[in-house]
């Protein structure tokens, strides 16, 4: 396994669009490891594969509290949505920025597991909320990108201070 370097907002290839999966063979299956070990160590509670400079539509999460379920989402679609949640974000990819961020409450989502088999769920709550953060990115979209220009403004210029310091 491997630890992968996380890019960071405004990084132009967190806008490249994720190709589907064509077949999960044992490269798929090594990012998915990788991508865990890299989530449980940041650590955050999902990752999408754009964040880690791999343009394909993979995303794991887990949004238990003592890691104990890992689940992998390879080609994830969103069949439906239902209602409307509105609650706090963060985002590796955009490291110290929490922000409000609307979302729908319930979905249904279909995927394929890491033996290749197609599965439906049904998610509310923090899986809902982490899932639909979780896809934006392979859609090339962060979720800054959801509030105003004089928020989204406001956090550019901390970022860069930021990496300022950092550098
Ligand atoms: O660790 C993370 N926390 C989080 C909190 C609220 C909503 C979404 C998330 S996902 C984030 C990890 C990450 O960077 N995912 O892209």
């Amino acid at each position: 396994m491997a630890l992968l370097p996380i890019l960071r907002y405004p990084d132009p290839r967190l806008h490249i669009k994720a190709k589907p999966v064509e077949a999960v063979d044992a490269g798929i299956k090594k990012l998915v490891a990788d991508m865990f070990e890299t989530m449980y160590a940041a650590p955050g509670i999902g990752l999408a594969a754009t964040q880690v400079d791999v343009h394909k539509r993979v995303l794991v999460l887990d949004v238990s509290e003592d890691k104990s379920q890992p689940m992998a989402f390879i080609n994830p679609e969103i069949l439906s949505r239902e209602g409307e949640h509105i609650g706090e974000e963060g985002c590796l990819s955009v490291p110290g920025i929490y922000e409000t961020v609307k979302r729908s409450e319930r979905i249904k989502v279909r995927a394929l597991n890491l033996d290749g088999e197609p599965f439906e769920l049904e998610a509310d709550g923090l899986l809902s909320v982490c899932l639909q953060h979780e896809i934006d990115p392979l859609d090339g979209k962060v979720f800054v990108e959801y509030l105003s220009r004089l928020k989204l403004s406001r956090i550019k210029a901390k970022l860069a201070k930021q990496a300022r310091i950092t550098a």
